[in-house]
């Protein structure tokens, strides 16, 4: 049986990377932090399925530990401060959980299974930044525009440097932005559609929201992290970029949400200038044709399909029914 282990487990895509390998028959490990309260929502439905372990990315010697004890073939490190905004609110936290996090991982997998272990490094389109071409490749310079994109080309780096320095199996998934209803509250899309079911059922009457402007390649989760396993399982380690080669405004994502409860949303968005940027990223679409050739791999959602069912999901949530949850595989 092959072992995995996870770094963000708890997060949105570890979540459905641990379903996925699951489901492929894997031993599944997965790094958790101690905090007062428990976060693993997302992972819940795995009890007694998957191995947790404590640690921190900030902590080398736990690392170093889970990784003895797991003794993976393949890591995924998907841990990391994610967010953008409180990447200027906390640049130091960021560049130490988002930066050098994965140098301390890279360092336990090269001193305990450098031949053996493949790793994955969860790169961002927020590398392209101030996008020097469209659509973006894997070629595309870098030219990020927050604390977090700049960590994450940091991480990106280093992860190409291990691979050439000491020949360790070492890939990164450059993805573009990927939801679901699993998503946290605090970005756009999941913002937007648990806003559009409070409204739609009486809770709110209005949603403050920052730069309508902005186009993202929104892709769904389950797909992505299905990514992220098949480029574990080539000959060699490589750079990808995972996107659907379509982008869209803030602005039609809110209307997709708004129109699929049946509401206008012109009646009820309102602009916050505090929430917008001191620096944004104006227009992510990447290319994913390296993935498709190499790895077969292409997106089975669509933006629509994907906001639609998140605002059915947020729905059912705040009514107390049985929440439509999208598999790692398939909707
Ligand atoms: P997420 O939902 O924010 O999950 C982040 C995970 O990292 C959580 O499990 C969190 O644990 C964990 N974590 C944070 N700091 C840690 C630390 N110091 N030690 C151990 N664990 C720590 O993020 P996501 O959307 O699943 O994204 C997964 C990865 O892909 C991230 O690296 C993100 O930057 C990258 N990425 C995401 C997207 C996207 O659109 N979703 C696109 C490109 C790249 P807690 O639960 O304890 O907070
Ligand atoms: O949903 P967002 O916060 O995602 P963002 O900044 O693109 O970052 C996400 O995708 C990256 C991949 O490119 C990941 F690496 C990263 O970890 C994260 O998952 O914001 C999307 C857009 C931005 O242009 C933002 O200015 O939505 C705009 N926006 C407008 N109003 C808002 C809001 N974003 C948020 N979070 N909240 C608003 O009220």
């Amino acid at each position: 049986m092959k072992r995995a282990l996870i770094t963000g487990i708890t997060g949105q895509d570890g979540s459905y990377l641990a379903e996925l390998l699951l489901e492929k028959g894997y031993e599944v490990h997965g790094i958790v932090r101690r905090a007062s309260t428990e976060s693993f929502e997302r992972i819940e439905h795995l009890a007694g399925k998957i191995h947790l372990h404590q640690a921190d990315l900030l902590d080398q010697l736990s690392i170093i530990d889970v990784i003895k004890v797991s003794n993976p073939q393949e890591v995924y490190n998907l841990a990391a401060q994610s967010f953008v905004p409180t990447s200027w609110k906390q640049p130091m936290l960021t560049g130490q959980f988002t930066a050098l996090g994965v140098t301390q991982v890279l360092e336990a997998v090269k001193l305990l299974g450098r031949d053996t272990i493949k790793f994955y490094q969860a790169s961002s389109s927020e590398m392209f930044g101030k996008v020097q071409a469209v659509p973006q490749i894997e070629t595309t310079p870098f030219y990020p525009r927050s604390p977090y994109g700049v960590a994450k080309v940091y991480g990106h780096w280093i992860t190409v440097n291990y691979r050439e320095s000491y020949n360790m199996f070492c890939t990164s998934g450059i993805l573009f932005n990927h939801e679901s209803e699993r998503r946290g509250k605090e970005f756009v899309t999941r913002k937007v559609t648990d806003g559009v079911a409070r409204i739609k059922l009486g809770l709110a009457t209005e949603l403050k929201l920052g730069n309508l402007d902005s186009k993202r390649d929104w892709g769904f989760a389950g797909d992505y992290v299905r990514a992220m396993w098949l480029m574990l399982q080539q000959d060699k380690p490589d750079d990808y970029v995972v996107a659907t080669n379509k982008t869209h405004t803030v602005q039609r994502l809110v209307e997709v949400a708004f129109t699929a409860a049946g509401l206008d949303w012109q009646k009820h968005v309102k602009i916050d200038p505090s929430l917008v940027r001191p620096a944004e990223v104006d227009l992510l679409i990447g290319d994913p044709a390296k993935a498709k050739k190499h790895l077969g791999w292409e997106p089975e959602v669509s933006f629509e399909q994907l906001i639609e069912r998140m605002v059915k999901a947020d729905l059912a949530r705040l009514q107390g029914q049985p929440v439509p949850d999208f598999k790692a595989r398939g909707i």
